[in-house]
C-alpha cells in the first residue's frame, strides 16, 4: 500500500526578522493542500499544528542572535517528530520559517540511518543557509539550518546535538543568488553540491535535477525536498520575507517537481518561509500548494515510464 501524506503544521516565526510565518500552515490548508494531494489518490492525514515551549539554553556570544532559545526548542522536538512521522508516511512540514529544517532534516538523517537508506536533500532556495552561530550577522536563524544538519559546525550545546547529521555530498542546493561571504566559504569546504541561478540559466534546471536524480539511485537513496518560497521568482511568489530578484520561473519550478516526482524517491519535504501577511491574494500559498501537487504526482498528460 502506497503511504500517506502526513500534514505537520510548524508555526514558527521565531528564525526570521519579520513576523507573519506562523500563518503558514494554515495558509496551505485554506490554498487546499490536503484536497490536492487527496486528488491525487494519496491518503491524506493533517496532525495539525505543533508547539514547543522554550527552557532556557546557554547564551551565544554573539550579541546578533535572536530567539534561540525557541529555535533550539523546535530543533529537538522537530527531530523527534521527523523521525516518528517518517516511519509513518510522507511527511509534509508547513513551515514557518527555514530553521525548521535543522530538526527535520537531522531526525530524517537518523530514520534513514536506522533503515540504512542513504538520505538525499534537493534545497531549492534563494540562499544556502549554511550559517554558524558565530558568523550570522542578522542573527535571523532561518540562516542557519543547513550548516547545522550537514555537521559543518558545532552548535551544541546552544542548539541540541543532532541526532543524525547529512551527508554533504548527499545535498544538492539548486536556485542560490544571495550568498554571504562567511558562507561562500563554508560551502567550498563542504563539499556540498551548490548550483546558483546562473547554472540554472546557463544548463537548465532539468539536466542539474536530472544528474541529482541519477546520483540518488546509483546509490538506491531516498529524497528530501526543502522547498523555501524564495526560490521562486518574487514575481511570480511576493509572500515571502526575503524576495530576491531572478529566480525559478514557474515552469522551472513545475519541472523540478514533475521530475522528482518521476524518480519515485521522495519521502518527505519542508514548505518553509511562506509569509502570508506579505502574500497577494493567497497567490503565493496557492502557487506552493501546486508545486506539492507535482511533487506528488499531477500531471498534465500520461507519459511513459521515466528512463531514470
Ligand atoms: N543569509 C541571510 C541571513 O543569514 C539570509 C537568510 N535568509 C533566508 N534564507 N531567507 O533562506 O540573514
Ligand atoms: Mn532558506
Ligand atoms: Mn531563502
Ligand atoms: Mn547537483
Amino acid at each position: 500500500m502506497e503511504r500517506s501524506c502526513i500534514l505537520v503544521g510548524v508555526p514558527v516565526q521565531a528564525g526570521t526578522g519579520r513576523r507573519g510565518c506562523d500563518m503558514g500552515p494554515n495558509a496551505y490548508r485554506a490554498a487546499g493542500l490536503a484536497e490536492a494531494l487527496a486528488d491525487l489518490g494519496h491518503g491524506v492525514v493533517d496532525r495539525g499544528n505543533l508547539a514547543v515551549t522554550p527552557s532556557a539554553v546557554p547564551a551565544h556570544p554573539n550579541p546578533a542572535i535572536r530567539n534561540l532559545a525557541e529555535v533550539a526548542a523546535w530543533t529537538r522536538h522537530l527531530a523527534d517528530i521527523a523521525h516518528a512521522e517518517a516511519a509513518e508516511g510522507v511527511p509534509i512540514f508547513l513551515g514557518g520559517d527555514h530553521s525548521l529544517s535543522a530538526g527535520t532534516m537531522t531526525g530524517l538523517a537518523r530514520r534513514a540511518r536506522e533503515e540504512g537508506r542513504e538520505l538525499f536533500v534537493l534545497w531549492l532556495d534563494a540562499h544556502p543557509d549554511m550559517h554558524t552561530l558565530a558568523t550570522t550577522t542578522s542573527g535571523n536563524l532561518h540562516g542557519v539550518p543547513m550548516a547545522y544538519a550537514a555537521g559543518i559546525a558545532d552548535f551544541a550545546p546552544h542548539l541540541p546535538a543532532p541526532p543524525a547529521t547529512l551527508e554533504p555530498e548527499n545535498v544538492c542546493q539548486i536556485g542560490l543568488r544571495s550568498v554571504d561571504p562567511a558562507e561562500r566559504e563554508a560551502l567550498r569546504r563542504s563539499g556540498i553540491c551548490v548550483h546558483d541561478m546562473r547554472d540554472v540559466d546557463e544548463i537548465g534546471i532539468a539536466p542539474l535535477v536530472r544528474r541529482f536524480v541519477e546520483r540518488v539511485v546509483a546509490a538506491d537513496g531516498i529524497v528530501h525536498v526543502s522547498l523555501d518560497v524564495d526560490f521562486l521568482d518574487p514575481a511570480i511568489a511576493p509572500g515571502v520575507g526575503t524576495t530576491v530578484p531572478g529566480g525559478a520561473t514557474f515552469r522551472e519550478a513545475h519541472l523540478a517537481m514533475e521530475m522528482l516526482h518521476d524518480s519515485g524517491r521522495v519521502r518527505s519535504l519542508d514548505l518553509v518561509e511562506l509569509n502570508p501577511f506579505l502574500d497577494e491574494r493567497g497567490r503565493t500559498a496557492t502557487l506552493m500548494v501546486d508545486l506539492a501537487a507535482s511533487l506528488f504526482g499531477r500531471r498534465v498528460l500520461d507519459r511513459p515510464t521515466p528512463s531514470f
